[in-house]
């Protein structure tokens, strides 16, 4: 998540839930999502509030690596106001749904770990 638009300004990255966001509370202003998990949005602390759900909808392909990421160069493309996100879950909390709907991988295909 980063402080300005299109990706400038104070950033603040993170893989796994924040019930606050810091330095970037209520000022966030662009979003990159990466990795094959949905990260939901909230305009509360503490996982509350108005909510969108976010799925990566773009690949690119790094020689055998495939990255799945989402960008969002202003938060009207999520539905929100500007800076008006304060806390960030891993899953899909929310009814509202932006992006790839989930892909099945019924042909028993691995989600593969980021590496981290
Ligand atoms: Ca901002």
């Amino acid at each position: 998540m980063y402080e300005g638009t299109s990706f400038r300004g104070e950033e603040f990255r993170g893989d796994e839930d924040a019930a606050q966001l810091g330095d970037l509370d209520l000022a966030v202003s662009s979003i990159i999502v990466t990795g094959q998990a949905a990260w939901t949005f909230y305009t509360g602390l503490d996982y509350t509030g108005a909510s969108v759900c976010v799925y990566a909808d773009h690949t690119s392909t790094d020689g055998s690596i495939d990255l799945d990421y989402a960008r969002f160069e202003n938060l009207s493309e999520l539905g929100l106001p500007d800076n008006s996100i304060r806390s960030v879950a891993r899953g899909c909390f929310s009814e509202r749904v932006v992006g790839a709907a989930p892909r099945s991988h019924s042909g028993g295909e691995r989600v593969q770990d980021a590496g981290n």
